[in-house]
This record gives structure tokens, sequence and C-alpha cells, in this order.
């Protein structure tokens, strides 16, 4: 294959709501540079981009595809980045190595919320952004109202570089006020004939010109002044300004497109061509060192991997960009996250199910190489000259949806464990564990259609049968007040007795609270594993001085504070650990519910030994009894885990959404610009995809990320208590 310089390169993501017609466009692309000699369709099952099993079957985009084409002597690197929001993980990845984004959308809907999540995610990444208007041949296009819309969402700086002459059944020509040409296409789309602006256009298509070029200068400080100046831009200012004000992102041009028909897609790959920046022209991208990267072929080489996918008969492919230098076959790099050798055997240009193989690539060029040992998404591939550079990672939206999963055969659990494992390394924002405390594996995704594809792969590859069970919620358990207990265990029947007494006082934990030094306790509770039950009950002052302590940072979450304030030896300080490994155990599995328990102090100030039957296991239980003892006097409450909340949704839809989170027990913090901020429990969020879904016909999205623990209200409190009462009972 012919040998690409970075200044030959573009890297573009195709980007929008779903059923835009990105790959109906990419498909275009591939057709316009020979790279394929039939157009497929989405309809026959036949595109390039959308060529796996799931794809076929659903008639969409599920994974992103690496593409590429040839126009005007420059390689055009497509990433077809599927629309559905659940796989928006592929949109980021994609958006995190390409210098320019192609916004498809469709002209019968306008802009879409998968227009603004594309419009947003390109903001994250200051990707540039260029606007394909498609479908202009269907009766209900509406150039004018979706132009109308796409300024009113995302600013002035967007401008039509191109219109439409006739949009609507017949479609077949446009404007181009860059050239300031007509393009007229034949029935079935292709090579366009290039005539002059009709009289009747003309007046339109100079004032259009004229608004973009005063758009193009406000982009730009130097060519304001040069347009104030001289009234107006030569073709080569236009040319800068174009470029300039998409690498600064204050120039966002609109063009039109027919993808069905493959219609005006020479022109977009004209533009991406001559105006979209190469990837040196872009700012530079920093390594984790600092180091500045700007995509140089004579700097060392330097690749980051950004999408690892597995394809018949090849294996592991990963697929990277290629920041510094260059990578020919049989180099050795370094992983540069963890320190491996790697040999790069081969190196290919993708397109979708096909492929090309290269001897070389320079900087700038997305290409993908097989069998790497130990590089996974996310790695930085080295020149051992500077093997320990790391690019920054991608950074994957946090999971929204979740489920419990189980293998129908348990003979398959591991298998499942594996597999899951394989699916997470293709697709990070599949997140798969199991929860000791909730006996649960959970696998969370973006939303319910994301796991059901996940669903899919294991059931129809991987040949696991799985069923998916409702998720149990992470409850924890505290304290509100302090209490104090002291338990005494022993045993004395034959052999070897037990003795251990302990004496403590637990409080709430909160954060910069003074040491422990005077408690005045309402209540005393006593026990042993010999009397019944004691309550003194009456004032109690206990002074106690800290001897030793030690802080524990919880595994789940919170702390736990464990204080020796033991005087006159009445416990040998050998015994301490065993009395917090006691508490410890009662900590995971918490006296209220089982939960996990956190933010408590323990202060442990008196106790018993016995000269011979004194040791470590008796201590441990009454260290464990005591504490449960205490903790069901301190005031204990379920804390359940709240999640912040952000809604995007369109203005009509509003109040059904607002209704639907009051039942969800949500605290609204905030509404502006069509997105509500709100704190929901977990609890109340179970099938939220499906349910906002359905809610606004698909018009919103969210997104959620775990805020805190809270208490449970008091009704719920009973419930839960109620609930784990019974499921004891039928353990016994
Ligand atoms: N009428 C008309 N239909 C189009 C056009 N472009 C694409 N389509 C159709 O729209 C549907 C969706 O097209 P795709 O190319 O799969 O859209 P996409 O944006 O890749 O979809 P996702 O990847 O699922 O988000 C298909 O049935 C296409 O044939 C167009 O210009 N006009
Ligand atoms: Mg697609």
């Amino acid at each position: 294959m012919k040998e690409y310089q970075t200044q030959d390169i573009r890297n573009i993501s195709l980007i929008g709501g779903a059923k835009t017609g990105k790959t109906t466009l990419a498909e275009c692309m591939l057709f316009e540079g020979g790279k394929v000699t039939r157009r497929g369709s989405i309809d026959d099952k036949n595109t390039v981009s959308d060529y796996r099993e799931i794809e076929l079957e659903r008639q969409n985009s599920v994974y992103s595809s690496v593409l590429y084409t040839e126009h005007n002597s420059k390689k055009i690197n497509i990433i077809d980045t599927p629309g559905f929001d659940d796989f928006v993980g592929e949109v980021i990845s994609s958006l995190h190595v390409t210098d320019t984004a192609v916004m498809v959308v469709n002209a019968q809907n306008g802009v879409e919320v998968g227009t603004e999540i594309a419009w947003r995610n390109a903001e994250k990444s200051d990707t540039p952004i260029i606007f394909a208007v498609n479908h202009l041949e269907h009766e209900n296009s509406n150039w004018d109202e979706t132009v109308a819309q796409l300024k009113q969402h995302f600013g002035g700086s967007l401008t039509p570089v191109q219109y439409p002459v006739n949009a609507g059944v017949g479609f077949d020509s446009i404007i181009d006020l860059i050239s300031m040409k007509m393009y007229k296409f034949p029935q079935d789309g292709g090579n366009p004939e290039i005539t002059d602006i009709p009289d009747g256009e003309k007046d339109k298509a100079e004032e259009l010109n004229a608004a973009m070029i005063e758009d193009l200068a406000a982009a730009d400080e130097a060519l304001m002044e040069k347009y104030f100046e001289e009234g107006s831009l030569s073709d080569e200012d236009i040319k800068n300004g174009l470029k300039l004000g998409l690498i600064s992102r204050g120039f966002f041009p609109i063009l039109c497109v027919n993808a069905k028909q493959n219609m005006g897609v020479g022109r977009v790959l004209d533009f991406i061509a001559n105006y979209v920046p190469s990837p040196d022209e872009m700012p530079a991208v920093k390594t984790l060192s600092g180091k500045e990267l700007k995509c140089d072929a004579s700097d060392p080489t330097i690749a980051f991997v950004f999408k690892t996918t597995i394809e018949s008969h090849l294996g592991e492919v990963s697929f990277f960009k290629i920041y510094g230098g260059e990578i020919s076959e049989s180099m050795d790099l370094i992983n540069g996250n963890n320190a491996t050798k790697e040999r790069i055997s081969q190196i290919f240009a993708f397109n979708g199910k096909n492929r090309d193989k290269m001897d070389k690539a320079f900087a700038g060029d997305i290409v993908a190489t097989i069998k790497l040992k130990n590089t996974r998404t996310d790695h930085t591939l080295n020149s051992p000259k500077t093997s320990d550079e790391k690019l920054p990672p991608i950074e994957f939206p946090d999971p929204k949806f979740r489920t419990a999963i189980k293998a129908q055969n348990q003979a398959d659990d591991e298998k499942l464990g594996t597999a899951l494992n394989e699916i997470h390394r293709m697709d990070p924002t599949v997140i798969t564990g199991y929860y000791k405390e909730l006996k649960q594996m959970i696998l969370q995704g973006q939303g319910e259609l994301h796991l059901n594809i996940v669903k899919w792969h294991l059931e129809n590859q991987y040949k696991i049968p799985v069923e998916f069970l409702t998720p149990k919620i992470p409850y924890r358990e505290t304290i509100t007040k302090s209490s104090q207990a002291n338990y005494l265990h022993k045993k004395q029947s034959g052999g070897a007795g037990q003795f251990g007494q302990v004496y403590m006082i637990i409080e709430p934990y909160e954060e910069g609270m003074p040491e422990p030094s005077k408690y005045k306790l309402k209540q005393t509770m006593s026990m042993s594993s010999v009397n019944p039950l004691s309550i003194q009950k009456g004032d109690n002052e206990i002074a106690v001085s800290v001897r030793g302590k030690d802080e524990i940072t919880l595994e789940w979450g919170g702390k736990l504070f464990f204080y020796n304030c033991i005087v006159g030896g009445s416990i040998d300080a050998r015994f301490l650990p065993a009395i917090l490994k006691g508490i410890m155990e009662r900590m995971e599995e918490g006296p209220l519910t089982g939960s996990y328990a956190r933010d408590i102090r323990v202060c442990v100030y008196d106790g018993k030994m016995h000269p011979v039957d004194s040791n470590e296991v008796s201590f441990k239980l009454a260290g464990k009894t005591a504490f449960s003892m205490a903790f069901k006097e301190a005031a204990p409450k379920i804390l359940e885990p709240v999640y912040d909340l952000e809604v995007i949704v369109p203005e009509d839809k509003m109040g059904n959404v607002m209704t639907d989170l009051q039942g969800r027990r949500a605290i609204i913090m905030g509404m502006e610009g069509g997105s509500i901020k709100a704190k929901v429990p977990l609890a109340e969020m179970g099938r939220y995809s499906t349910a906002l879904s359905s809610l606004t016909s698909g018009r919103a999205t969210y997104n959620m990320k775990f805020a805190e623990y809270a208490p449970v209200p008091s009704d719920i409190q009973e419930k839960l208590l109620k609930e784990y009462e019974e499921s004891k009972k039928e353990d016994d």
C-alpha cells in the first residue's frame, strides 16, 4: 500500500444522532475513494462498516469502525461511530484520536438529543466539527429549519458553506459558497456537473457567501483586520481562515448531503482534504510527564492504543494513533504502561471488515496491528529511546445501568468471568464485578440495550447462557449516637476454657472530631454468654485516656477508628487485635441487615481476663458481640447510595421527567437549559434508561455518578429490616 506522510493524513470521526446516516455516508466516502466498488446499504446489510453479526441483525452500528479512503492524494481515516447513546464509549474513544468530527444531522428531524450529546462529547475533547445535513432528498427534509435549529442550539459560529437548491423530492443540486459554483448530481449520485450559479440563485448565493466570509473573519483576529481593511477576503485567506476557524472551534461549517444517493459526498471529501487540519496542524498533545507531541514524524516513535477488538482469523486487533515518529513492520516497541516489549508483526489500514497491509505508517496516522501480548486500550507504545512515556487515558463515561448476571449453568461460572473480562477489554464501558456483600455478580453499562448486547455476545459467541436478575443495592449501616456495651464470653465446661470480657463505647465518626476523653452515657448494657441480659439504667460518666489507635480506611468506603483506652492492664495488649478482628467481622456483616458498616469510632476502655482461659478467640467473640449490642443501641441507620443525576431533556418533556423523578425520591438540585440536575437514590434508578426513553419517546438522555451514602427514610428502613429478618429465617 502507498505510504502517506503526516501532511497527507486527515482523521475524522463520524458522529451524530442514531440513524442519521453516518454509516451510509462512510460507505459513500469509501466508494468515492475507490475502496469499495459497489456502495453497500444498511437495508441490504452489506456495508463495510456495519459488518458484525449483531449489527446486521439490528441494522444499526454497535461498535465504531475504523475505515479509510483516499481523496486528492490524502489518506482520510474515518471512524464511523454508533449513534445510540448506549454505545457512547465508542464515540468518546474515537474523538480522543481524531482531529475533526463530521456531525451528521437528519434534515427531517433537525437537532435531536443525539446531536446534542455528540456536540457535548466533541466539546469535551475540543474537537472541531463539520456539520453534514443529510436526507436532503426526503420529502420531509427541511434545510432552513435544520440550519436555524443548529444555530439556535450551538451558536452563531455555525455557518453554511453550501446550500441545497431544491431540497426535498427530486433534490439534485447544491450551491457551494466557497467555490461559488453549482454542483448538479446525476440521478444515481456520484460525479456532479459543475456550472455557474444560475441567475435565480445569484443574490441568495452572494448574500450567504458574504455571511460566510464575515463569520470566518470573526473567528480570527488577523482575518478580521484584513476584512475590515479590504472589505473582502482572498481565496487564500478563505482557505486559511477555514482551517484556523476549525482548529480554534470558532467556525463550524454546514454542508449538504444525501448519503442514500451519494450526492454531495465528493464535496464533503474535498472539504476534508482541503480545509481540515492535518494531524501536525492540531494543537500538541501532552504525555503524562508533560512532553509535547506535535505528530512529528522525526520524533521518536510513540503511539496510543484507543481500541481493541477481536476479529475472526486474526485474533486481537489493536488500533492506535501514531503521535510521533513512524512505525514499520518488525519494529520493537516498549509499552509505557507496563514496561513490556512488543513486536509490531504487521501493520494494517482497516476498512471495517476489510484491511490493507502497510509496510510503514507515519506520525498522525491511525492504523492497526495484531498479536500484541500485553497491550490494551489506553496503553502507550514507545520507541525504546523514550520507553516510559504515557499518553492520557480516554475518559470513558461512568456506568448508568446495572443488572445482576448469572450463568444459567453453575459450571459456566468461571467461563463467564473470563468472557466478561474479555468483553470489558473490547468495550471499557462494560464493567463487571462480584460484590461479596450482595452475593451477586453486577454487570454495569450505559443502558439496557448495551447490556442486552453483552448478553447476546455471551450467548451467541461465548455460548454461555446467562440470566439477568434484579441487582441488590449495596446498603451500608452506621450509627447516629454513642452507646456503651460490655460482653463477657465464658466457656468452662471440660478441657481448655474460654474467657474474655470487653467494655466498649461506640460513637458516630465524623471527620475532624476531637480525640475521645469523656463520655456521658444514659444507659449501659452488659451481657455475658452465661448470664441473661442485664441493663443498668441511669447517668453514667466515663473518662477515658487514649493509649493507642488504629485508623482503618474501609474497603467499602468510610472509616473505622479503634481506640485502646484500657487502664490498669485489665486486658493484655496482645488481645486487642483479636477484639478489633471481632469488630471488623461485624462491620463486614452489619448488625441490621448484614450490609457493610461504616464511619464508627470504637473505644475499648475496660475488660477482664482469666489467667488460664483467656485467649484470642474469646476476645474476638467478646469484641464482636459487645460491638453488635452497642450498635443496636446507638440509633443505627441504614444508608443507601445516592447518585448525582443529570437528565438532558427537551423543553416539552421537562414536566413529565420532573414528575417521574419526584416519584423516585429525587431531590431536584437545579434546572437550566434543557438539563435537570438531581440527587436520586440508586434503589430508585432501576431501569431508568428504559423509563426515561418511554417518557420522552427517546428524546432524553442522562448520566449519573455516585455522590454519597445517605440514610434511608424510616419506612424503608423498617421494610429492609423486615426483609433481612425474613431472609435469615429462610437461611436457618
Ligand atoms: N432517505 C434517506 N435515507 C438515508 C439517508 N442516509 C441514510 N439513510 C437511511 O437511514 C437509515 C440509517 O442509516 P445509517 O447509515 O445506518 O445511519 P447511522 O447514523 O449509521 O445509524 P447508527 O449507526 O445506528 O447511529 C438507513 O436505512 C439508511 O438507508 C439519506 O440521505 N436519505
Ligand atoms: Mg452507523
